[in-house]
């Protein structure tokens, strides 16, 4: 393992791969991995990237890539597909727009799919960005498609979400309403050659005014991907923003809160592994029969094994206490 640790470390794009294919496959020897990197991680700039099907973030994507590899800044790429209910980077079409970097040792492009989450981030997303992270990656952009909870889950993980949205589409609007505007930290109108950007543009800016953030104004960018118009500029935003986060209070706090969502799902998932395990081991046939008997219920059998996964729970301590209290009066 440590072998493995430390050719990732060096940037060997396998071992990094194998690290990944080990966190969304939630091997038992993941956790120690990342344990073990953390101390490392906390230095690449994460950039999230959502949009609406073919808004053009991958296009997008790929020319951040170039305009960061002429600041001599390393890049991972996470492609979140949701069409895909396996993962291990197969050849996607997210991938195929960024093809071209594939040579490029400071290019790490991998895909993930969303098994288990609908809609949402892949299972690891967040460990993956820590692994890119801690291998020395400057700039880490996660590309995922906004629908439903995948927008939420992004600003769990990304310190910069940036929002494509292209003219023309009736469902821009409710878009935003999904929550986007709260979301968004820069916007990209994409597809800027086509008829109707101002008046998203416009849209855009007015619903700005109404949730207006003191503190950071979302900038709103037209770009043309497929020809690099605007990303520039959209790339000088981010990196702005990446500076207000890691230089104000608003920033502080959002780590705090990012860090403490961390810590839960980390809980919630060793809990849940835990539990499993407990009830596979109490389960038996004679259980099951007196189950589907109706001798006992599955409250009682839930409220069995959360005691055996803690036996000294507040409530067991209440017993204590009431013992305890019985006993006191006739002392
Ligand atoms: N006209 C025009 N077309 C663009 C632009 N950017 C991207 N496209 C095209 O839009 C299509 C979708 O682009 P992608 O980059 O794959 O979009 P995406 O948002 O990554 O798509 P999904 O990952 O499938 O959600 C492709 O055919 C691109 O060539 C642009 O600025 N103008
Ligand atoms: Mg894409």
């Amino acid at each position: 393992m440590d072998i493995l640790i430390n050719k990732a470390l060096a940037g060997d794009t396998r071992a990094i791969a194998r690290i990944i294919s080990l966190i969304e496959n939630d091997d038992p020897v993941a956790d120690g991995i990342l344990r073990r990197i953390y101390p490392l991680t906390g230095k690449a700039m994460v950039i999230g990237i959502t949009g609406s099907p073919g808004a053009g973030k991958s296009t997008l994507t790929d020319k951040l890539i170039e305009s960061f590899r002429k600041k001599g800044k390393s890049v991972g790429i996470i492609a979140v597909d949701p069409s895909s209910p396996f993962s291990g980077g197969a050849i996607l079409a997210d991938r195929i727009r960024m093809q071209r970097h594939t040579g490029d040792q400071g290019v790490y492009i991998r895909s993930m799919g969303t098994r288990g989450s609908l809609g949402g981030l892949s299972r690891g997303t967040r460990e993956a960005v820590l692994l890119l992270d801690a291998c020395g990656k400057d700039v880490i952009i996660i590309e995922t498609v906004g629908v439903g909870q995948s927008e939420v889950d992004i600003i769990k993980i990304a310190d910069t979400v940036c929002v494509v949205l292209v003219p023309g589409m009736g469902d821009d609007i409710q878009i935003m309403k999904a929550g986007i505007m709260e979301i968004a930290n820069v916007f990209a109108i994409n597809k800027a050659d086509k008829p109707g950007v101002d008046r998203v543009a416009a849209e855009v800016r007015l619903m700005l005014e109404l949730v207006r953030d003191k503190a950071w104004t979302p900038p709103v960018h037209l770009t043309v991907a497929e020809n690099g118009t605007g990303v520039e500029e959209f790339a000088e935003s981010i990196m702005k923003h990446h500076e207000f986060v890691k230089n104000s209070p608003e920033g502080t706090r959002f780590e705090f809160r990012r860090l403490s969502s961390e810590v839960e799902d980390i809980l919630l998932k060793n809990l849940t592994r835990k539990a499993e395990k407990v009830w596979q081991a109490h389960k038996s046939r004679e259980l099951m029969e007196d189950l589907a008997a109706r001798k006992i219920n599955p409250y009682t059998v839930s409220a069995d094994i959360l005691r055996k996964l803690f036996p000294r729970t507040e409530d067991n301590q209440g017993t204590k206490e009431a013992n305890t209290s019985d006993v006191t009066p006739n002392n």
